[in-house]
C-alpha cells in the first residue's frame, strides 16, 4: 500500500521531527496538535521546541507544501500518535488521558484500510486499550482485537527511541521496533517506517514492543543507579569514584555508567515506573533504582550544607550571608538547553530557599533564568569561578571542562574538576 497522506497527532519533541522527516521524503503530512500557538508557529515554517537542525527541516517541509499543521484531525492513510503519557497526580501511575483524547479525535476521520500507530511511550496494554477506544467510537469499522487479520483498521505500537539533541539523526539511523496487533499490522507499519528508516525495522507484537521501550530506559536507569550508589559508597570510604569506575571499566566485560546529581529528562526517570505500576511486587530492582536516583539530589544538597558549615568553621569572622555559592549547569544533561525535569534545577531551587547569601548560576546554553529560579543570578563562568566560596558542579557542559575554580570549596557531582 502506498501512503499518500500521513497524520501525526502531537507535534512535540517526537511528533514534530517525525512529521518533518516524513514530509522531507515528499509525503503529504498533516500535523495535529491541540496547542493553537504551536500550530501557528509550525505553519509559518518555524518551530516551538529546541532540537538541532529541526528548524531547517520543518521550514523546508512547510514551504514546499508537504507539511501543514492544524488543531482538527483530517482524513489520512496512516495516523501516528505521539502525545505525552504523564503520571496521574502525585503517584507514579501512568495517565493515558492524552492517548484516549487523541484516539477519540482521530476516530471521526478513520476509514477502512487506515493504519493507526501508537508511538508514545506506554505501559504494557496501552495499544490494546487504544484499539478498544477506537472500536467503541467506530462500531461501523472492524479492529484487530475483533477481526484479526481481516480487520478494517490496522494497529501497531512503534516506540520512539531517539536521543534528545540527536533526534533527526537517530530517527533515520536507529533500528525500529514494530509491534503490530497482528502480523499484517506489523507488516504495514514496517512498510510505513521504511520510507525513511535506514536502520532495521524489527517486527514483534504490540505488548512486547511496549515492554521493549520501557526495558531500554529502565536498564539505563538501573545502570545509572549503580553508578550513583557507588558514588555515595566511595564518598564514605574516601575513594575517588571516577578513578574507581575507570579502573573497573578496564575489565573486558564491565561498562559502568557515570554518577551525577540525579537522573533527569522526560523518559529515564519516568518510564521505569510504568513497569513498576503494572507489576509492583515483581519489579523490585527497577523500583529501587528509581529511588536511588531520585534521592541523589538530596544527598548533593547535604554536601552543600556540610560545605557551608566547613566554610564557617574555617572563616569564623564570616556569616552564612557572606557566602557566595555558584552552581554550574542547570540543564538535565550536558550540552543541551533543556531545563525541564532537571535534577540541577531542583537542587538550585532548594539552595535558593535555604541560603541567605548569593546564589550564582552558570548555564552557557540559556540567556535568562526561568522565573522559579529568580532568587539566583545568572552569571558568566569567569565571575562565578572568581567570586565564589563554594562551587557546585551539576552538569558536565563542555564549557566547564577547561576551567577550574582556583579558590573555594568544590563539590563536583560529575567528576570533571577532580
Ligand atoms: N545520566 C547519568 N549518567 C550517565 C548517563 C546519563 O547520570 O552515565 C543522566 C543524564 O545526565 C540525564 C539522564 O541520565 O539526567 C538521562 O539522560 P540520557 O542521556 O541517559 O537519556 P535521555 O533521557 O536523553 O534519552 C533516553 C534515551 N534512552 C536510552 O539511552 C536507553 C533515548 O534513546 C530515548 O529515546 C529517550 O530516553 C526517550 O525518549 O525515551
Amino acid at each position: 500500500m502506498a501512503f499518500e497522506t500521513i497524520s501525526v497527532i502531537g507535534l512535540g519533541y517526537i511528533g514534530l521531527p517525525t512529521a518533518a522527516v516524513f514530509a522531507s521524503r515528499k509525503i503529504k503530512v498533516i500535523g495535529v496538535d491541540v496547542n493553537q500557538s504551536a500550530v501557528d508557529i509550525i505553519n509559518e515554517g518555524k518551530i516551538h521546541i529546541v532540537e538541532p537542525d529541526l528548524d531547517m527541516v520543518v521550514h523546508a517541509a512547510v514551504m514546499e507544501g508537504y507539511l501543514r499543521a492544524t488543531t482538527t484531525p483530517e482524513p489520512a492513510d496512516a495516523f501516528l500518535i505521539a502525545v505525552p503519557t504523564p503520571f496521574k497526580g502525585e503517584n507514579h501511575e501512568p495517565d493515558l488521558k492524552y492517548i484516549e483524547a487523541a484516539s477519540k479525535s482521530i476516530s471521526t476521520v478513520l476509514k477502512k484500510g487506515d493504519l493507526v500507530i501508537l508511538e508514545s511511550t506506554s505501559p504494557v496494554g496501552a495499544t490494546e486499550q487504544m484499539a478498544e477506544w477506537l472500536a467503541e467510537a467506530r462500531t461501523d469499522l472492524t479492529f484487530p482485537q475483533q477481526a484479526g487479520e481481516e480487520s478494517d483498521i490496522r494497529i501497531a505500537h512503534c516506540p520512539e527511541r531517539v536521543l534528545p539533541g540527536k533526534v533527526l539523526e537517530e530517527l533515520v539511523s536507529n533500528d525500529r521496533v514494530i509491534g503490530g496487533m497482528t502480523p499484517k499490522c506489523t507488516e504495514l507499519a514496517s512498510q510505513l517506517y521504511k520510507t525513511f528508516v535506514k536502520g532495521e525495522c524489527v517486527g514483534t507484537n504490540a505488548r512486547t514492543a511496549e515492554m521493549a521501550k520501557l526495558t531500554e530506559n529502565s536498564c539505563r536507569d538501573v545502570q545509572i543507579a549503580f553508578a550513583n550508589e557507588l558514588s555515595i559508597i566511595c564518598d564514605k570510604l574516601d575513594i575517588d569514584v571516577w578513578e574507581l569506575i575507570s579502573l573497573a571499566n578496564r575489565h573486558p566485560r564491565i561498562n559502568i555508567l557515570q554518577p551525577g546529581p540525579g537522573v533527569g529528562g522526560h523518559c529515564i526517570a519516568v518510564d521505569p515506573w510504568f513497569i513498576v505500576s503494572k507489576t509492583p511486587t515483581e519489579a523490585r530492582l527497577i523500583r529501587t533504582a528509581r529511588e536511588v536516583n531520585d534521592n541523589k539530589p538530596s544527598w548533593v544538597l547535604e554536601k552543600v550544607k556540610i560545605a557551608i558549615s566547613d566554610f564557617l568553621q574555617e572563616n569564623p569572622e564570616k556569616t552564612t550571608r557572606d557566602i557566595n555559592i555558584s552552581c554550574y549547569g542547570l540543564a538535565f544533561k550536558q550540552d543541551i538547553d533543556d531545563l525541564r525535569e532537571s535534577p540541577a534545577v531542583d537542587i538550585v531551587k532548594k539552595i535558593i530557599n535555604m541560603h541567605s547569601g548569593n546564589v550564582f548560576t552558570v548555564e552557557p546554553n540559556i540567556m535568562e533564568l526561568p522565573r522559579d529560579l529568580e532568587g539566583a543570578k545568572l552569571v558568566i563562568l569567569q565571575k562565578a569561578c572568581e567570586k565564589s566560596d563554594i562551587h557546585l558542579l551539576l552538569v558536565d557542559h563542555k564549557e566547564f571542562k577547561s576551567v577550574k575554580p582556583k579558590t573555594g570549596l568544590i563539590i563536583d557531582t560529575k567528576g570533571i574538576w577532580r
